[in-house]
């Protein structure tokens, strides 16, 4: 005989998904591009934790797409290997050896890790750079840099085509050069770049910072594109936090209809933001 323990758990278990009903309403059909920066990619555990958090999102009938980062991968890689590496502005000066290292670390082992957890928790991923089916046609950023790009041409159908079949596709930030060359892109930049092309609903930059902070550094739950731009005129918004903000206004500029900057570490960030009123992070709005 089993007898029911009434645990306390287990009825705010029930009551969290009954309140995420109006949320699970909202987003059915949604696009939702999610850029998983290298230092927001935790240990095995946390891996597993973001992976069952965007199985579900496409179990309640979100489309979740995949962009990630790995620049401490990459610096990794190219010291045991001895190859210098230097940043401009936020981006790695690309010569031809580098490249090859990028596209190895990030198409190869990055890009792997996260199909493999996703399937891990009973979903379907296609891991693709931005060479796969065109998807990202780039030209050189600038001669100083190397072999950087800027996307130029999207091709998102192949998207399109994988939300269709149910599958989860996982995208390493590499792409194609018009002369067969392969660029090193930033990963903001093609997460805003495919979020752009595919007018997401949503795009969320998971990274290691909480969100927008002001200048008494609390975080900004809710911004207006407006606000973002005086913020950085003041110097409030600064660093780091500049290419995220600066994709975001692209992103929103292009169609996206909301952006949000939020801690990848916090668990269950991801579900926290779309399926809670609390939400996680800052959200910006056109
Ligand atoms: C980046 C691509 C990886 C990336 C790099 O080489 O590090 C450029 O800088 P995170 O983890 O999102 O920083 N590309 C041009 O963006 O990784």
């Amino acid at each position: 005989m089993k007898t029911r323990d009434m645990n306390r758990d287990w009825i705010a278990t029930a009551a969290t998904l009954n309140s995420a009903l109006p949320y699970l309403q909202r987003y059915d059909g949604a696009i939702v591009v999610i850029k998983l920066g290298g230092h927001a990619m935790g240990s095995d555990e946390a891996m597993e934790s973001f992976a069952r958090d965007v199985v579900l999102m496409r179990q309640v009938g979100i489309n979740p797409v995949v962009v990630h980062g790995g620049g401490p991968m990459i610096n990794a890689m190219l010291d045991k290997l001895d190859i210098q590496s230097d940043f401009v502005n936020g981006k790695r000066v690309t010569d031809k050896a580098t490249v090859e290292v990028v596209e190895m670390v990030l198409s190869g082992l990055v890009n792997k890790r996260i199909v493999q957890a996703i399937n891990g928790q009973g979903g379907t991923a296609v891991g693709l750079s931005g060479k796969d089916a065109n998807l990202m046609i780039c030209d050189q950023t600038d001669a100083s840099l190397g072999f950087v790009g800027s996307p130029s041409e999207m091709k998102p159908e192949i998207l399109h085509d994988l939300f269709t079949h149910d599958v989860i596709p996982v995208i390493a930030p590499l792409g194609a050069g018009r002369e067969g060359e392969t660029f090193n892109v930033n990963g903001d930049t093609a997460a805003g770049a495919i979020a752009s092309a595919l007018k997401a609903d949503r795009l969320l930059l998971l990274t290691d910072v909480s969100g927008v902070k002001n200048a008494a550094g609390e975080v900004v739950t809710e911004l207006k594109a407006g606000q973002i731009r005086e913020m950085t005129l003041d110097g409030t918004i600064a660093g780091g936090m500049i290419p995220k903000t600066e994709t975001a206004l692209d992103a929103l500029h292009s169609g996206v209809r909301a952006v949000v900057i939020l801690d990848g570490r916090a668990p269950n960030a991801v579900l926290l933001e779309l399926f809670t009123e609390h939400g996680a992070g800052s959200l910006i709005r056109p």
